[in-house]
């Protein structure tokens, strides 16, 4: 296990004129004097901790330490207490210019059916495409159905993003992710500030194109997205390797044969918000692009009514994830959502409204994921100017900031603040994720009030992935002093092949999660405070995965962090 520190910062930045927050593990009862130094070791500040008691999600006794009066630009501060002394920060706004890009260029590093080139990369990340079906891969371009299916025909898949670690690749959870690459594009250009979004921002093949990168990378998900429809229109859930490979393989030395999973209504809905959306943004950019897109959905939205039930199984998951979901609720809402912003349609308005889901019924303050896509309908119904009700729109703005307030109210109460509660206040797989999309729930309730209160917790909810936690890890790799360096990918398996690289910059581990779900998590943290279960270990699925939802929210909130820095 790496050492964990006593001071707990950011190890990374604090913005200037933002609030400036760190924590004291100490069980002193009494407020300890602390110093913030210069990266000369001249002590620039010093005040007094307030002592907080145990923390609930830590199990740490904690103090906090507020600096927020200091706020002078610079590299290689740390802040001490006694003998203990923090990881070096900045106060800057630099390292977010950089985050936003490096966020999103993780998803070219996972695209399938495309060489990863080193002119983009650098040499250690480039490699061969993956799964064109050139020996050994077998697959993507003719994919049959699972063996118990025949379902007559195969299926041309290749493209879109790796999932994960793994090669699969699932239409929920591309789907999400899509969306939300392309939302942070559509909010940012809609309410926000979309120059730093432009053609020739990000490393990828179309940077020279004349359209804005992060749509030519999410693009390559879109078109996978598309390829998944079967010909009644239904779409299938997944494709993956028929059984799981071993770390590390790299895509295109994968052996495995690859299978078609059922359709199955979530997907067919997901891909049809995921197509109305791309039909919305491509528009203008590119109409028979646009024009396909909303064909696509059309057909696809029509199926899932035809065919409202059909769950994917929860038990197919040998070689790839099951992501299986029994409420569909939310995905029709959302679809429909996604069909009314960029039609107007009629049809489309009523199933909006007539949702049980309608007028901000879907957020919680447990957030969204590939399971639970309500608010990713509220929030493109929030942004898109619609027919709507005037009233029913401010509704769903309403809910969201109800939601961000009860955010800020718990991140009061602890001492790691994070915008985040289970029901049962365990952390699930994944709760880094539901982290940084909490966080855009608090970015956005800026967006609908202009209210300081909730950028500050934005940029909290960063500093906790950035390193203020009890596990005193920088969740994103290649930022801060002690970052995630063996995250589960089988690519970037340094730990177990040191001619491999690691994570580059950028990526977002799956962070704590208390159901130790793992051979490596049952064997090392039994008994874990939620906050305190992770491990940096290879092996460790169920706390050290990257994913492409997890970056995509990583992304959105990067992305908006910086442009609320002007940057
Ligand atoms: O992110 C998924 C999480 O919500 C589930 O609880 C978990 C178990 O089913 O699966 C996670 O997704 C993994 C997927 O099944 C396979 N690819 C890697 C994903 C991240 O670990």
């Amino acid at each position: 296990p790496a050492p964990t520190k006593k001071v707990q910062v950011d190890q990374v930045a604090y913005a200037p004129g933002l609030p400036k927050h760190a924590t004291l593990v100490s069980d002193a009862a009494t407020a300890q004097p602390w110093a913030l130094k210069n990266s000369g070791g001249t002590t620039v500040a010093t005040g007094l901790t307030t002592p907080k008691g145990v923390d609930s999600l830590s199990g740490d006794p904690v103090h906090l330490i507020d600096f927020s009066s200091y706020d002078t630009a610079g590299t290689g501060y740390t802040l001490t207490v006694g003998s203990e002394t923090s990881f070096p920060f900045d106060i800057s706004v630099d390292p977010l210019k950089k985050l936003r890009y490096d966020s999103l260029a993780f998803f070219y590093h996972q695209r399938s059916g495309i060489e990863i080139e080193a002119q983009y990369v650098g040499a250690a990340y480039a490699r061969p495409a993956g799964h064109l079906d050139v020996a050994p891969n077998k697959g993507d371009t003719t994919v049959p159905c699972r063996s118990d299916l025949n379902c007559g025909y195969t299926l041309d898949v290749r493209g879109g993003w790796y999932d994960a670690g793994d090669h699969g690749k699932y239409v929920v959870n591309g789907g999400i992710s899509a969306w939300q690459v392309l939302n942070t594009y559509e909010r940012a250009k809609l309410i926000g500030d979309a120059t730093a979004l432009g053609d020739g921002k990000l490393a990828i093949p179309e940077k020279a194109n004349g359209v804005p990168d992060i749509l030519d990378e999410a693009r390559w998900e879109v078109d996978f997205l598309l390829r998944m429809q079967a010909p009644d229109g239904m779409v299938h859930h997944k494709i993956h390797d028929a059984d799981w490979t071993g770390l590390p393989t790299l895509p295109h030395q994968d052996s495995q044969a690859r299978r078609l999973s059922p359709t199955s209504t979530a997907a067919t809905l997901n891909m049809a918000a995921v197509a109305a959306q791309a039909a919305r943004v491509w528009k203008t950019i590119d109409p028979a692009y646009s024009a396909k897109a909303l064909t696509a959905a059309t057909r696809a939205y029509a199926a899932a009514k035809a065919t409202p039930k059909k769950i994917a199984d929860p038990n197919d998951g040998t070689g790839g994830g099951s992501y299986s979901d029994s409420t569909l609720t939310d995905e029709f809402y959302w679809a429909a959502a996604e069909m009314y912003a960029t039609t107007g349609e009629a049809s489309y308005r009523v199933d909006v409204t007539g949702s049980t889901l309608y007028k901000g019924q879907s957020i919680t303050d447990r957030g969204y994921d590939w399971g639970s896509t309500g608010p990713l309908g509220d929030i493109t119904l929030a942004l898109v100017p619609t027919g709507l009700p005037t009233a029913d729109v401010a509704a769903i703005k309403a809910a969201f900031v109800a939601t961000a307030d009860k955010h800020l109210n718990q991140m009061a109460s602890l001492g790691y603040p994070a915008p985040y509660r289970e029901p049962d206040g365990s952390y699930v797989w994944g709760s880094n994720g539901l982290i940084a999309n909490n966080a855009s729930v608090l970015a956005l309730a800026y967006d609908f009030t202009g209210a300081a209160k909730y950028r500050e917790g934005v940029f909290e909810a960063l500093h906790y992935l950035l390193g203020r936690n009890p596990v005193s890890y920088s969740y994103v790799s290649g930022y801060g002093e002690q970052p995630v360096r063996n995250v589960h990918h089988r690519h970037w398996a340094n730990q177990l092949d040191p001619t491999l690289p690691t994570a580059p910059p950028g990526v977002l581990s799956g962070g704590p999660n208390s159901s130790l779900q793992d051979p490596v998590a049952e064997r090392r943290l039994a008994g874990c405070k939620p906050q305190k279960c992770f491990v940096d270990h290879i092996e460790a699925y169920s706390l050290n995965e990257v994913t492409v939802n997890w970056n995509s929210a990583l992304a959105w909130i990067a992305n908006w962090a910086a442009e609320k820095s002007g940057s």
